[in-house]
């Protein structure tokens, strides 16, 4: 039973909420622990079209935790290969969504970056503040960071510890659209069911073919991306989808 996450399911989405306000949703082992746990079984179920994670107005999440962390040597994190729970979480294949209002640093910047899409609010700031603790990104940031923003907005951030506002994160292409603070949750949500609304078979591989861009040659990118296209006519939403097209009305997907 997920206690530092809240899970509320409407229709095809699920919405995530960190709940562990008194830290600013740290995010300590036990958090990622449920997000990798609690989220597989609505992940595995087709009638579930996208997720959306939030934290609070104040935090999205403030890092990973410090005072978990900050007794452990090399032999603890080493022989733990902490931070590698993480994994289990980008891992989930529907389509995932980080609704950001006011800290994203650390972990929750990387937690953020971990999802297919992040949207923020005006109050939104996104920073990798690890140099000033003495160590660097551990959960994939100076990787997907870099990716996402290009290295030297990276650098700037993760070498001076400097926070992105949500005007700069738009700039730097962070973040894909900013919302007024009380407008950033229902808005997404409202997205969030227009993906859950496509045929799950189709959003699911277009997420993986934009993800192969960041692992690999335009080439190899390009042929992954012709032979799912190929795969997609193996099934009823893609008969579907197009017919609808024809007959001017709109499609009803079935996940098949
Ligand atoms: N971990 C644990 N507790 C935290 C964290 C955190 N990351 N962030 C905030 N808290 C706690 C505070 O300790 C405080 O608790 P308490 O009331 O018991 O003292 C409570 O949350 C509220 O925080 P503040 O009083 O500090 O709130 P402010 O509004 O004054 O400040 C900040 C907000 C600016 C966000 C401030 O809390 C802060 O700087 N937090 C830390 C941000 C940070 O450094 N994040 C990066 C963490 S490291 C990381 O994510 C990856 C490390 C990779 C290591 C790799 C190892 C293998």
């Amino acid at each position: 039973m997920a206690e530092l996450i809240k899970i509320k399911q409407d229709g095809r989405v699920v919405l995530v909420t960190l709940n562990r306000p008194e830290a600013l949703n740290a995010l300590n082992s036990q958090v990622m622990n449920e997000l990798a746990t609690e989220l597989k079984p609505y992940d595995r179920d087709p009638n579930v079209g996208c997720f959306v994670i939030t934290g609070s107005q104040k935090a999205f999440a403030a890092g990973a935790d410090i005072k978990e962390m900050s007794d452990k040597d090399y032999m603890d994190v080493f022989h733990e290969d902490f931070f590698s729970g993480w994994d289990a979480f980008a891992k989930l294949r529907t389509p995932k969504i980080a609704a950001v209002s006011g800290f994203a640093l650390g972990g929750g910047c990387e937690l953020a970056m971990m999802c297919d899409i992040i949207y923020c609010s005006e109050s939104a700031k996104f920073g990798q503040p690890e140099i000033k603790l003495g160590v660097i990104p551990g959960m994939g940031g100076s990787q997907r960071l870099t990716k996402l923003v290009g290295k030297v907005k990276s650098m700037d951030m993760i070498l001076t510890g400097k926070m992105m506002n949500a005007a700069e994160a738009l700039e730097a292409n962070l973040v894909a659209r900013i919302f007024p603070d009380d407008a950033l949750v229902p808005e997404t949500l409202k997205i969030a069911e227009t993906i859950a609304g496509f045929g799950k078979a189709s959003t699911l591989l277009a997420r993986e073919s934009v993800e192969r861009a960041l692992e690999t040659s335009l080439q190899e990118g390009i042929l992954f991306e012709r032979r799912v296209f190929h795969s997609l006519f193996a099934t009823e939403d893609q008969a579907e989808g197009m017919a609808a097209f024809t007959e001017k009305r709109k499609a009803a997907f079935k996940g098949r």
